[in-house]
């Protein structure tokens, strides 16, 4: 792993703030992991992607993004415009590749609704189409993790831990390092 591979950006799109609680909480988790390794913990970055520049994405070799979705399986408001620069077609089918970026989405939703995190599952398969890689050689990069509000609170906390966990092996802050 090379200096900069140790680095986690945390992106999040949420509508009413559930999105942003639980990009925080890996944001928390992982800093506090990376203080018992005694690594410096602000190489986790979290930000919403209403104030993120979709430009710089291939720069950022790990991406952690948390995406929730509105309306009638819509982007979050604030991501809205992040969504439309990730859909120009002049974007080359290697703009992730280049540089080797990997990326895990997981989706916030609700399965009462037919559009079922119609939102992160687009994202994530866009996403794939450009090139990423996944953080988590365990897992596909076109398919995002999906949470279900529905789920009782037992089966949402175990989909997340694994989704962190997958995140915090890859970056070598618990075992099972890649
Ligand atoms: N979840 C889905 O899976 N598909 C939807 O189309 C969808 N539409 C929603 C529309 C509204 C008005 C609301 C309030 C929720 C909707 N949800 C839908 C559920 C949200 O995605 C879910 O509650 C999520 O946790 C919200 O995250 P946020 O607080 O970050 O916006």
């Amino acid at each position: 792993m090379s200096a900069s591979d140790d680095t986690l950006l945390i992106l999040y799109g949420s509508q009413t703030g559930t999105a942003a609680a639980h990009a925080t909480r890996l944001a928390m988790a992982g800093r506090r992991l990376c203080r018992q390794a005694g690594r410096p913990a602000d190489r986790i970055s979290l930000r919403s992607l209403e104030h993120f520049d979709m430009d710089t994405l291939p720069a950022h070799p790990r991406v952690a993004i948390v995406m929730a979705t509105t309306g009638a399986g819509e982007f979050p408001v604030p991501s809205r415009a992040a969504w439309r620069r990730l859909l120009r077609a002049s974007l080359p089918r290697t703009w992730l590749a280049a540089r080797g970026t990997r990326i895990s989405v997981l989706g916030l939703g609700d399965s009462s609704y037919k559009e079922f995190n119609f939102a992160a599952k687009k994202l994530a398969r866009r996403l794939a189409q450009l090139g990423a890689r996944s953080i988590d050689p365990a897992t596909d990069v076109a398919s995002a993790t999906c949470l279900d509000a529905r789920a009782g609170d037992d089966e949402q906390e175990a989909t997340f831990d694994a989704w962190a966990l997958g995140i915090f092996k890859s970056m070598g802050l618990v075992p099972g390092t890649e």
